[in-house]
């Protein structure tokens, strides 16, 4: 292949090591079904020659062109969506699902058949991780969505992510299989706070490119507006609000949110009028664009511990079926359960979208979220219409998670939120991967906090160091109770210094400079502290 990616080597290779032979790839987010066989297929620096190219999906061939070689092949790449000649004779073998994909990979021969053009690329998307081995291996998956809308909501309170930042995120979300990018910055002023008025040339050309970029990668770009804290029931505002979303359609969006959280000026008392403006500005869009999707709206009483009786069963009553209706759960910031989906769905009258507030700094700005992304119930994916995940100011650290969320809203059953974790690890960081996971499960738990999520098991390896040590006193073993922290203390500073120095992510490395200073500072207190120790055993003063 043209562009081997490191962490899918890292992936190989740690496979490899452990079972002992060359055929298994970690393949994320994990597949629904995959068979490997016993024999080498090719090899990965084969070249293919395409068949059905004219009629498969473009961002998929592209995505094939760009992976690997095409010129005077030796492999045949058979590709296509259900309908298409070229697959034709493997029609029965591709799941009839939204997103879903049938892949073989044989003896010279590869078979990507997609139900749909997004089958099709996450298809590609799947072989490029499986040739990422020498010896490419025979193999057959079938593969689809357990969750219809996959991505996240740039809805945190901060400096709202960069054009790079976006970019990356899109790429990420490409190879993730994640489907959906929410754009709702609370610090765009186009947003919120100038709601009402048109973005200036050099920003709508900015979102253009986001709309683009997505579309390639198999990403719906949903743009949302923030109307409530000072909109009108009047007409007037009621043209307001769809002008300006026809002038995003105008940008190229086809995909909208309307967000009425946070009004500090109304708790919930204009249900009724936010259920009829969305069905309004629904009918409106589809007069002049037909194509543009069902809308979404972010709800005044987005979780259980703010609704009432009214609010949201008023909007199930009045809305269109198809609108989808956000929600975070028992609480503003919460993990999200089977008997909580089962409470709200019967209160929307429809599935519901989730916005999870994970991992989300906005509330507790000190601290970086870098442990596993569990707590999310594993039987919910019927009942979904959607989730995504409002992730922390800081992108690239917030890929950590985005990862988990991606795996876990692919394949939700076969979700394991460690694992995932490593996985995500590997994939940030292939070449210091030992290092940012030291750093990472040192930054877990979020403290006291207004929300009060906590998460477990916050610097295990200090924890039990910390603990050797006060055995260690308790016995007037001073000498390897010192030794026992110690080498904690001197692991904090190295690992600090490695990863402020590595060049495999430097976008990451930028971003968390203050927690990697942080974490050097903590390491060089403890390496003084325990010089001082010394100092005093041997009686230097
Ligand atoms: F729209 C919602 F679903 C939502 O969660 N809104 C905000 C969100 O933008 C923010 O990032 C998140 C975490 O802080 O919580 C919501 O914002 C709040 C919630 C509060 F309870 C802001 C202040 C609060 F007191």
């Amino acid at each position: 292949m043209k562009r081997r990616l490191l962490w899918l080597a890292a992936l190989f290779f740690t496979a490899t090591t452990l079972t002992l032979n060359a055929q298994v790839v970690k393949i994320y987010p994990i597949p629904q079904s995959i068979a490997w066989g016993s024999e080498t297929a090719f090899e990965n620096s084969a070249s293919f020659t395409i068949t059905g190219e004219a009629d498969a999906d473009a961002d998929a061939v592209n995505l094939f062109k760009k992976n690997f070689t095409t010129t005077d092949g030796t492999v045949e790449l058979v590709i296509g969506e259900r309908g298409d000649a070229a697959v034709a004779a493997y029609e029965s073998l591709i799941p009839a699902k939204a997103e879903g994909y049938y892949l073989a990979v044989e003896k010279d021969k590869v078979v990507i058949a997609g139900n749909d053009g997004s089958g099709t690329y996450y298809g590609v998307q799947t072989f490029t991780q499986m040739a990422s081995q020498p010896n490419v291996m025979c193999a057959t998956v079938t593969d689809y969505p357990s969750v219809p809308q996959r991505g996240l909501v740039e809805g945190y309170y901060g400096n709202p992510y960069s054009e790079a930042d976006r970019m990356g995120l899109l790429e990420m979300f490409g190879e993730m299989k994640m489907n959906v990018y929410i754009y709702g910055p609370k610090d765009d002023a186009y947003h919120k706070s100038k709601w009402r008025e048109e973005y200036p040339a050099d920003l709508a050309k900015k979102i253009t490119e986001y709309v683009n970029v997505a579309k390639a990668n198999k990403i719906e770009f949903m743009w949302a507006i923030h109307p409530g804290e000072d909109i009108q029931w009047n007409s007037t505002d009621r043209a307001n609000i769809v002008n300006k979303l026809k002038a995003m359609c105008e940008l190229g969006v086809r995909s909208f949110a309307v967000f009425w959280d946070d009004l500090w000026n109304d708790d919930g008392s204009h249900g009724d009028e936010q259920a009829e403006l969305m069905n309004y500005i629904a009918a409106e869009l589809k007069k002049s664009y037909p194509d543009v999707k069902p809308l979404t709206i972010c709800p005044t009483q987005y979780n259980r511990g703010w609704a009432n009786s009214i609010y949201l069963p008023a909007l199930g009553d009045i809305m269109n079926s198809d609108i989808n209706v956000m929600w975070t759960g028992n609480s503003v910031v919460d993990m999200i359960n089977y008997s909580d989906m089962t409470w709200i769905n019967n209160q929307i009258k429809r599935k519901a979208y989730i916005w999870l507030n994970y991992p989300v700094s906005d509330y507790c700005i000190n601290h970086i979220l870098m442990g596993p992304t569990y707590g999310n119930d594993l039987t919910i994916a019927d009942m979904l219409s959607g989730f995504v995940s409002n992730p922390m100011e800081y992108a690239e650290a917030s890929k950590l998670s985005l990862f988990s969320i991606g795996d876990y809203t692919w394949n939700m059953p076969a979700y394991n939120a460690d694992k995932s974790w490593e996985a995500a690890i590997e994939y940030i960081m292939p070449k210091s991967t030992a290092e940012f996971r030291f750093f990472c499960e040192n930054n877990v738990d979020l403290g006291a906090n207004t929300h009060g999520l906590r998460r477990t098991n916050e610097s295990p390896e200090f924890v039990k160091a910390k603990q050797q040590y006060d055995e260690k006193i308790a016995a007037g073993d001073y000498n390897s109770a010192y030794a026992a922290i110690g080498a904690q203390f001197d692991k904090f500073v190295s690992v600090a210094r490695k990863l402020a120095t590595t060049d495999e992510a430097p976008a990451l490395t930028q971003e968390i400079e203050p927690w990697i200073k942080c974490f050097e500072y903590i390491g060089l207190r403890g390496v003084s502290l325990v010089e001082m120790n010394n100092a005093l055993l041997a009686e230097n003063p």
